[in-house]
């Protein structure tokens, strides 16, 4: 069987589909896609990754996550869109083609797995882990306050049962820690860090810690330029781009600011659709759009990785 049961590139996927789909997929495209397991979750869920592309050796590589926070739902469908994407258009497509010959990518479908299953199960607006801690009945982290960038300064929350809560320490949660301790492991490969969530249409460069600027911050804003020129081309949705603090709220211990000073120079995290209507339930009807249009932002970004 291809397909996996009862999955849709056009619906919001349970995490048990998500995770059939991701056996299936690679082990339907052995030539483009493997499949591996990076950690589990609190819950004790496998932590999957999918290495996306055709086998060449010392290729750098392009990391792209989603599915941080719980019910962005929509982030976790534009991980299973890409790569059906790269699968279904390599050899078809000139610049498909090539971003797989040259490139890897790294995609983790969904990061906060547990979360994601809260929200399917118990309560739609669940955005933290699901971790519990001995000393306070809340539950979770917000695993985008969780890493060690200006870890717990400014925009997060020390109090465990508030939605920014930055945990006990840095890479507190399993989720965390898998994904910093790949990302540590891989460093000499991984040229880009490109992180999904939403809402608000925005594209985010570092910093969000501070109001500080990254050394390459102009080459930044000009590729971010271009990607946003990219992704409003297709539907006319309107994006804005800029340094995280200024351009969404200053917010310290987020997984772009910790892979950019890790020395990932291309470090952005999308904000996908829409600015507010819907939030966070995003109709499926605007999945297709939504993913085909930050597509063409995404391949933009590895296409100058590539070539810079
Ligand atoms: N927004 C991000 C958040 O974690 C962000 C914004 C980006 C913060 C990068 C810090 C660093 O709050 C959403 N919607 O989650
Ligand atoms: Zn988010």
């Amino acid at each position: 069987r291809v397909r996996a049961t009862g999955h849709s590139y056009v619906k919001y996927n349970n995490w048990d589909t998500i995770e059939a789909w991701i056996k299936q997929v690679a082990a339907a495209n052995p030539n483009l896609i493997s499949n591996s397991v990076i950690g589990t979750t609190f819950e004790g869920r496998s932590i999957h990754l999918l290495k996306v592309g055709k086998a060449k050796s010392n290729k750098p590589a392009v990391f792209i996550d989603c599915g941080f926070h719980a019910r962005e739902w929509i982030s976790p469908a534009f991980c299973q869109w890409f790569v059906k994407e790269a699968v279904s258009n390599y050899g078809k497509d000139t610049l498909t083609t090539t971003l797989l010959n040259e490139l890897d990518f790294y995609v983790l479908p969904v990061v906060n797995i547990d979360g994601y299953v809260y929200t399917w199960t118990k309560n739609r607006m669940w955005r933290k882990t699901r971790s519990t801690k001995t000393g306070t009945t809340c539950v979770g982290v917000d695993p985008n306050r969780n890493f060690d960038a200006g870890w717990c300064k400014l925009g997060a929350s020390k109090s465990p049962c508030d939605d920014t809560y930055c945990g006990s320490a840095p890479e507190s949660e399993k989720e965390t820690k898998a994904l910093a301790n790949f990302i540590r492991k891989n460093l000499s490969t991984i040229k880009a860090y490109l992180t999904v969530h939403s809402y608000s249409q925005l594209l985010l460069y570092p910093y969000s810690y501070d109001y500080k600027l990254p050394s390459n911050s102009a080459e930044l804003d000009a590729l971010a330029k271009a990607a946003v020129k990219q992704l409003t081309s297709l539907y006319g949705t309107k994006y804005t781009y800029g340094p995280g603090a200024t351009t969404i709220y200053p917010a310290a211990g987020g997984s772009d600011d910790w892979a950019y000073d890790q020395g990932i120079k291309y470090s952005f995290t999308f904000e996908l659709r829409d600015t507010g209507r819907y939030g966070f339930a995003l109709p499926e009807s605007q999945i297709q759009a939504t993913c085909e249009e930050t597509l063409l932002a995404v391949k933009h970004i590895a296409n100058y990785v590539l070539e810079h």
